[in-house]
């Protein structure tokens, strides 16, 4: 029977093509440890934990309101801690900023509980590393175009992650704020 709750979160889906290219670099650095699967490779915006299945449709509702454009994220900094393995852009654009922190007000204001800690973006390759990378740079383009839900489930394979529902940024929307003009 299925669980009334599942555990959720909203992330930015790694495209095919650059999950490929992630994994391949991230194994030619053989550190050991746990890597995590290409079809799994995210970036989330906002982590809710275990959430009642009647939520749902409440969710969905949320996310097809948000309007936000497309941008460009470069992966340029690799970060790691107690052997997790991360990649993360050394220049926040200011267009992931606010689709989060959009995001989370939206969450908030539903009566979602988030995390306290401030949004720190960052793109899961390992766990549990045997070693620590030497001297390896990175500087990968992300071209990200849409955002999604996912329920996060443990399977007889490990962790899969499930898309719920995607939602596209789109191109020519201006962020709050955009369009006002500097004092004359
Ligand atoms: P991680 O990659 O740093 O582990 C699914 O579990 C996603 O939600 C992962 O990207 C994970 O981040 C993130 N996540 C898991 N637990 C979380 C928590 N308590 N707060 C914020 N993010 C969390």
């Amino acid at each position: 029977m299925p669980s009334d709750t599942l555990r959720l979160f909203f992330a930015l889906p790694c495209p095919p093509e650059l999950a490929e290219a992630l994994c391949i670099w991230r194994d030619s650095l053989a550190l050991g440890g746990k890597p995590v699967a290409a079809d799994n490779l995210h970036l989330t915006l906002a982590f809710l934990g275990q959430q009642p299945r009647t939520r749902l449709e409440e969710l969905q509702l949320l996310a097809a309101g948000i309007e936000a454009p497309p941008f460009t994220l470069d992966l340029d900094r690799l970060g790691g801690h107690r052997g997790t393995l991360w990649l993360e852009p050394s220049q926040m654009p200011s267009a992931l900023a606010a689709l989060a922190a959009d995001l989370q007000q939206r969450l908030l204001a539903i009566g979602m509980p988030l995390d306290s800690r401030p949004f720190r973006a960052h793109l899961t390759l390992l766990r549990h590393a045997g070693a620590r990378p030497v001297g390896a740079t990175v500087d990968f383009a992300w071209p990200v175009e849409r955002f999604a839900l996912y329920a996060s489930e443990n399977t007889a394979r490990g962790v899969r992650y499930r898309e719920l529902g995607g939602w596209p940024l789109v191109p020519g929307l201006r962020r709050p704020g955009s369009d006002r003009r500097p004092p004359q």
